[in-house]
């Protein structure tokens, strides 16, 4: 099918909140620097109903939303050399060039070369969609659209990994559980002992949870507003729980109190600007360390007492939590395989393509963490 349209079913977002429409939908063939991907596989971020929502300033509709997803290249376009038809594939919302600045940097896996393009939701070749309904252009989001059964990628967003992985659970290295294990592994460095507080027991906050507890940490303390997150939450590590609406005072008092003075690494894994704050100010002062995880809607900005840095106290922040894409998602494929990280545990539903809008709604209920999409 190499150089020919293909027609496929994809969840269309034709506009901001409205339901998503499964459409048949063109997908053009890959060009230079270009590979199209069978979708197999796909999982709902709470990223994608974020920009669904509208709050998301990249947000573009008509769009074609997804971004935690495996499958198989089809076909590549000229110039293509590290995947080839037949590779089974994890799309990366975050690019690796290994080329610019920033690849070579040795600082950050934030790539460079494709994301003015992704962010516009085009193709950097020609500038445009590879998506189409009748001839009219469906814009791409993040860069790998895969609420597709196809779709476009740039060859330095996607990731080739072991064929003998089941793509049905590898999906999730997409996005929800490197992103957790990363802040852990590589942005904040927790080391053996150290107290943990995570805000927001969802998928991301239980993959924190997962990471501290390799790392060493001696106490994991789990904060959420919902109370049925805090069974499930042990399995992953979380030793002590808190609500905060279960107590008067402000939580990072609470923490304080709970932990001789704060903890040593807090994360926010809710998107949540005033949880931010309280997440810095429950670290301990001199070196207490708050990763920021969570995505927070347009328009939203953080605030604290500038003090509480002067006194030491770190401020981060992590993408696809730090991990370089295409280098290191196949790693975290046989880091499963070999029973070493878990994914299985963050899949509570199950839901085909066509179950799309049901998908969305599980998302929103406290018992759903991850629901794969059979595409
Ligand atoms: P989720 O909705 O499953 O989890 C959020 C949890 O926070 C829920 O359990 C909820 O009950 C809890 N919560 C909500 N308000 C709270 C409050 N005020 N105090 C305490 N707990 C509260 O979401 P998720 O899929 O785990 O994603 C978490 C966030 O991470 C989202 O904002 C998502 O967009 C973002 N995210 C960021 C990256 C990245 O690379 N930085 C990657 C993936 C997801
Ligand atoms: N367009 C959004 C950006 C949202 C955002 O911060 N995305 C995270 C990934 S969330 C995955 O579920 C990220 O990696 N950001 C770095 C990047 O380059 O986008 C907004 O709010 O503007
Ligand atoms: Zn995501």
């Amino acid at each position: 099918t190499q150089g020919q349209f293909i027609t496929c079913k994809a969840a269309v977002a034709w506009e901001a909140n409205k339901p998503l429409v499964i459409e048949d939908v063109q997908v053009a063939p890959p060009q230079a620097g270009e590979v199209r991907v069978k979708i197999l596989f796909t999982a709902l971020c709470h990223t994608d109903a974020y920009t669904w929502s509208g709050k998301d300033p990249e947000g573009l509709f008509p769009c074609i939303l997804g971004h935690e997803a495996a499958g198989i290249v089809e076909s590549v376009g000229e110039g293509v050399t590290e995947v080839q038809p037949g590779d089974h594939v994890i799309p990366c919302y975050q690019a690796e060039c290994r080329e610019c600045k920033s690849c070579k940097s040795g600082k950050t896996n934030l790539c460079g070369k494709v994301r003015a393009a992704t962010g516009v939701g085009i193709m950097m070749n020609d500038r445009k969609t590879r998506f189409s309904i009748k001839g009219k252009p469906i814009y791409h989001f993040m860069g790998t659209s895969t609420f597709s059964q196809y779709t476009v990628v740039h060859d330095v967003s996607v990731a080739k990994i072991d064929p003998t992985a089941p793509l049905e659970k590898v999906c999730l290295l997409g996005c929800g559980v490197p992103t957790g294990l990363g802040a852990v592994w590589n942005t904040a460095k927790v080391e053996a002992g150290s107290i943990v507080a995570i805000f927001g027991l969802g998928t991301i906050g239980l993959a924190v949870a997962e990471g501290a507890k390799a790392a060493g940490a001696s106490r994991i303390i789990g904060i959420d507003i919902d109370r049925k997150k805090f069974d499930r939450a042990k399995d992953f590590g979380v030793t002590e729980f808190v609500n905060p609406k279960e107590h008067d005072e402000p939580i990072q008092q609470l923490l304080m109190d709970l932990t001789d003075g704060g903890v040593d690494y807090s994360f926010e894994c809710i998107g949540n600007v005033s949880v931010m704050r309280a997440a810095l100010e429950c670290c301990h002062k001199g070196w207490g360390t708050s990763v920021i995880v969570g995505v927070a809607a347009s328009g939203q900005e953080m605030s604290t007492r500038p003090f509480q840095l002067v006194t030491g106290r770190v401020w981060k922040g992590t993408a696809f939590g730090g991990f370089k894409s295409r280098s290191q998602v196949p790693l975290l494929v046989d880091k499963y395989l070999k029973k070493e990280i878990k994914i299985d545990e963050y899949i509570t539903h199950k839901r085909t393509l066509a179950e799309m809008n049901e998908a969305f709604d599980l998302l929103h209920e406290g018992s759903c963490l991850r629901c794969v999409l059979d595409m």
